[in-house]
């Protein structure tokens, strides 16, 4: 019996070594993401895997996997805590049910433009949030542009806030989201992004909103006539490590990583914005009917869910709110330092 054990922990040992022997080899790092890999989402992952290779000398390897194939966003989340995988990127607003600060980012008409995002998302408040997930077990990198939100259904166009009633869209899985909706008086249904293309098909709800990028590279435009253009919030995504692996890392080994993942971003904002221009257009192509609201009936919807506002207000902190509010009146005044 002893003889066993004794046989048995030496092959484990055995195995255990020539497995890390492996790993200072290549470092296999699974990067999960929700969309197609023919997405924003993909292209960018895989710039991000080509410079960890490039900067490595193809000593570390990003396996990107795409379309949820690893799990939706909070799936894979939950894998990074507990260590069973290495990084993902994926929207703030899912991480919200652990880290209730990322919903100063499910903020209705935040941000005016993608430049003020990026100076708000690089800058301080960014920051704070990327901060709070360590004790998470999250390490954040950077943030990416999933972009500005517009709604799509199969019923009708929205043209006024009344055509919002009984609409059954589906949400993020996430109460500001929820409650956004319900404000406006649709019936909010929360659902991963990875069953929407079906419950969209099977018309288990009527409509969704999401960029327009998504909308293409996710062939929403198959199963939903009308596009109303509301510009409603702007959605960042974030690249994630697990924590536990993070700090198995070297601090070489932490650097290309993060510069690489800054790399990203920025080709990742470029050609989101890119491919939104030319992706309203297609959608058309692709027989959508397209609707701008006018700014008056914005301006209602905006007035219908500002009280959402306050309970961000009280789910972020009064510190996080008022460094965004502070640092977008700086922008807008023209006053704003960049950081570092
Ligand atoms: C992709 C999602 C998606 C998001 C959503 O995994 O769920 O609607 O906009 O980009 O994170």
């Amino acid at each position: 019996m002893k003889l066993k054990t004794l046989l048995l922990a030496a092959t484990v040992v055995a195995g255990t070594l020539s497995l890390s022997a492996q790993a200072a080899d290549t470092r296999l790092i699974r990067f999960g993401y929700g969309l197609n890999q023919d997405s924003n989402q993909g292209r960018a992952a895989q710039v991000f895997a080509d410079e960890v290779a490039r900067l490595s000398d193809g000593k570390m390897k990003i396996r990107a996997i795409g379309a949820a194939a690893l799990g939706s966003d909070i799936q894979m989340q939950q894998a990074l805590i507990g260590g069973a995988q290495e990084m993902m990127v994926g929207s703030t607003a899912t991480l919200v049910g652990i880290t209730p600060e990322m919903a100063m980012w499910d903020t209705p008409f935040l941000f005016n433009s993608g430049e003020e995002a990026d100076k708000v998302l690089d800058g301080r408040a960014g920051q704070m949030l990327i901060d709070k997930l360590e004790e998470k077990g999250l390490v954040g990198l950077v943030y990416w542009e999933n972009g500005f939100r517009n709604l799509t259904n199969s019923q009708r166009p929205v043209t006024r806030l009344e055509d919002f009633d009984g609409l059954k869209l589906r949400v993020m899985q996430n109460n500001v989201f929820l409650e956004t909706f319900q404000r406006l008086g649709a019936n909010a249904v929360p659902l991963p992004f990875s069953e929407l293309f079906t419950a969209l098909e099977t018309k288990t709800v009527d409509g969704q909103e999401n960029p327009y990028n998504t909308i293409l590279s996710s062939k929403f435009y198959e199963v939903q006539k009308y596009l109303s253009i509301t510009n409603h919030v702007y959605s960042p995504w974030i690249v994630t490590a697990s924590k536990k692996w993070w700090d198995s890392l070297s601090a070489d080994e932490r650097d290309v990583l993060m510069q690489a993942a800054i790399a990203s971003r920025d080709f990742e904002r470029q050609d989101t914005r890119k491919e939104a221009d030319e992706a309203l257009a297609q959608l058309k192509a692709d027989g959508m009917q397209v609707n701008e609201v006018a700014p008056e009936e914005v301006e209602r919807m905006r007035e219908t869910i500002k009280p959402v506002n306050e309970q961000i207000k009280q789910d972020v902190g009064a510190a996080v709110w008022q460094a965004v509010q502070n640092q977008l009146k700086a922008i807008r005044q023209g006053t704003d330092k960049p950081r570092g």
